[in-house]
């Protein structure tokens, strides 16, 4: 592009900006990070959907029309919605889109603005035409993805092994409570590796770009779920653990748990699972054994606030409580969490707590009868206490919370406390949750540590272990990402020191080797690491000794392609973090 171009276009944007007021009253700024963390891709892309025509917008072909599309679910979706009605980013229907017209939308898409749009013409990832087509694009009517029913869910569901084929007891020798699910993201598998060997027991095929791993309550199955909304079963007792069965639950989606009541109204291990998606906007309860659906509820409805309707509210974290037989299920949009009664599906109960938008990760208090979700647009926790049903508060911490689950620990002045990092600052915030014997410091952030940057997405300790482990993956300092900070619990104020986990990896010089998540053995002395690279690099996962901080072994095998989220099942199965 020419200088005399660039400066039009930057005149045009200065007008534009100036006639906005640049960002709408109530969306916060986006940070990069953030703005990357999102923009990760829709597998709705490619699934056929209805067009109508809207004689008003600018003219496409189809082959314009079918780029488009595709562009928008791979950048746009995550942040303006699949229905393009606005989620973190704004709307982009056409009754807005229209009034301002090609050029006005041109500027916008080439140079980003302050409050989060990335620049997709300087930053390079978009051409002139690609801008062009884009702004065209989005002045069309939105198409819309097809509903996914109980009936369509039928079709994709699979028994691989029948339960009365299973085996009646642990028919291998494995150490299953110190298995490791680790996520293959890029090849669409999940690695279970052995926590005493370090070897690989199996890598099974799951869903697309897979995101998550549970553990069933008895700690026999695990359930992964992949973004294409594919929940794969796993029987940890066979031979060689594999699939036993598997489903799609939607078009998209992020959340799995299992049923984990057991109690005066009774017990419910094993018998349940639930999925949340996040197209189309709805949760699903199947058979824990067989994945067989049986409930869909949807989560369409008013927003927290301002009670507007939101048509695509996507179901973020979903746990399942261990007070009563209900499942909290976070709804992102509509900033509610609901309390799900699973004890009979014919006369589902429901309570619904509204605390703010946009509600995503979370974990439980180290008691597991408060839950702990981060509403990360609003930069507040929600505090939802399962025992009562209520919200026990809302509290302000930095710039947009990010706990994956949390990390608790025994805090020497404040007692028990739950902490989280941010995405957009280098803060770590720490929440009293002892009511009890630490009353004035329940439910109010009561420290605030201090972090190498932003990015973080991930923050790990242990009931037996006297560390806290942050790491800060989307840092855009390869230094900061590439490394993680622990802190020592009973001297907080001397700081944190550095570990160099990427370097320890020992994978060349080049390449993202973004460090993620920690997590712990089960008997809480070592801490692991994956060192995610691209595709086409080598990863690895790293090994740190808890008590000495050293390095303790780095496992290497062509096979651990984009490792990220890594389960171990133990704590998973029992919420230890
Ligand atoms: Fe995640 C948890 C959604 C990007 C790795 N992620 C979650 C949860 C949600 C979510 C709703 C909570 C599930 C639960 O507890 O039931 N994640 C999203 C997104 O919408 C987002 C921002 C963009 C996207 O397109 O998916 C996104 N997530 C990522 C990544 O880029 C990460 C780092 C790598 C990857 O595998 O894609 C990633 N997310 C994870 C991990 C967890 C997770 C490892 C589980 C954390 C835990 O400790 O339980």
């Amino acid at each position: 592009m020419n200088t005399m171009k660039i400066t039009r276009l930057t005149a045009l944007l200065l007008s534009v900006l100036a006639a906005t007021g640049v960002q709408s009253q109530d969306k916060k700024d986006v940070t990069p990070p953030e703005v990357n963390y999102q923009a990760g891709g829709s597998p709705i892309r490619d699934v056929p959907m209805y067009q109508s025509t809207n004689p008003k917008a600018p003219p496409m072909t189809q082959a314009e029309f079918d780029i488009g599309r595709k562009t928008y679910f791979e950048r746009c979706a995550g942040c303006h919605g699949v229905l393009r009605k606005g989620a973190t980013g704004k709307p982009l229907t056409p009754d807005i889109t229209i009034g301002k017209g090609t050029d006005y939308l041109k500027v916008f898409i080439a140079y980003g603005s302050p409050a989060g749009m990335p620049n997709w013409l300087t930053s390079g990832e978009m051409d002139e035409k690609t801008v062009d087509l884009m702004a065209r694009y989005i002045q069309q009517d939105p198409p819309t993805p097809p509903e996914f029913g109980l009936e369509d869910m039928k079709q994709t569901w699979k028994v691989i092994v029948p339960p009365e084929q299973r085996p009646t007891r642990k028919m291998n020798s494995y150490n299953i409570e110190n298995i490791f699910s680790t996520t293959l993201r890029d090849t669409g598998e999940v690695a279970l590796i052995d926590g005493d060997t370090k070897q690989i027991i199996n890598i099974i095929k799951t869903g697309y770009a897979v995101h998550i791993s549970r553990m069933s309550a008895s700690g026999r199955y695990l359930f992964v779920i992949g973004r294409d909304a594919k929940i794969n079963m796993i029987d940890l007792w066979m031979a060689k653990p594999d699939n036993v069965a598997e489903i799609r639950i939607g078009l998209e989606a992020r959340s799995v748990d299992t049923s984990k009541y057991k109690g005066p109204a009774g017990d419910f291990t094993d018998k349940l699972a639930i999925a949340g998606a996040y197209w189309p906007p709805q949760y699903v309860i199947m058979k824990g054994d067989t994945l067989e659906p049986l409930k869909v509820m949807a989560t369409r409805g008013m927003t927290v606030g301002k009670q507007e309707y939101h048509p695509e509210p996507r179901v973020a974290s979903i746990v399942a409580s261990h007070f009563k037989p209900e499942f909290v299920v976070n709804v992102k949009e509509t900033g509610k969490s609901l309390l799900v009664d699973y004890s009979n599906l014919d006369a589902l109960k429901v309570t619904e707590i509204g605390s703010a938008p946009f509600l995503h990760d979370g974990g439980w208090d180290s008691t597991k009868r408060y839950f702990m979700v981060a509403a990360n647009q609003s930069n507040k926790i929600a505090v939802i206490d399962a025992k009562e049903g209520k919200l026990a508060a809302l509290v302000n911490v930095g710039t947009i919370p990010h706990p994956g689950r949390g990390a608790n620990f025994v805090h020497p002045k404040f007692g028990p406390v739950w902490s989280t990092g941010h995405l957009g600052d280098e803060t770590i915030s720490l929440i009293g949750t002892d009511p009890v014997k630490h009353k004035a410091y329940a439910f109010k952030k009561v420290a605030e540590l201090k972090g190498q940057g932003g990015g973080a997405l991930f923050i790990k300790s242990h009931p037996k272990s006297r560390h806290l482990y942050s790491d800060t993956p989307l840092n855009p300092d390869p230094k900061i990402s590439q490394s993680v900070v622990v802190y020592d619990i009973d001297q907080l104020d001397k700081g944190y020191t550095v570990l160099p986990i990427a370097e320890w990896a020992g994978l060349g010089d080049d390449g993202a080797k973004r460090v993620v998540q920690p997590e712990f053995n089960k008997n809480g002395d070592e801490v692991w690491f994956a060192v995610w690279s691209a595709k086409n690099k080598q990863s690895a996962l790293v090994v740190v000794d808890d008590k000495t901080l050293k390095l303790k072994t780095v496992i290497k095998d062509p096979r651990l392609i984009t490792p990220t989220g890594h389960f171990n099942v133990y704590n998973t199965q029992h919420d230890v973090y």
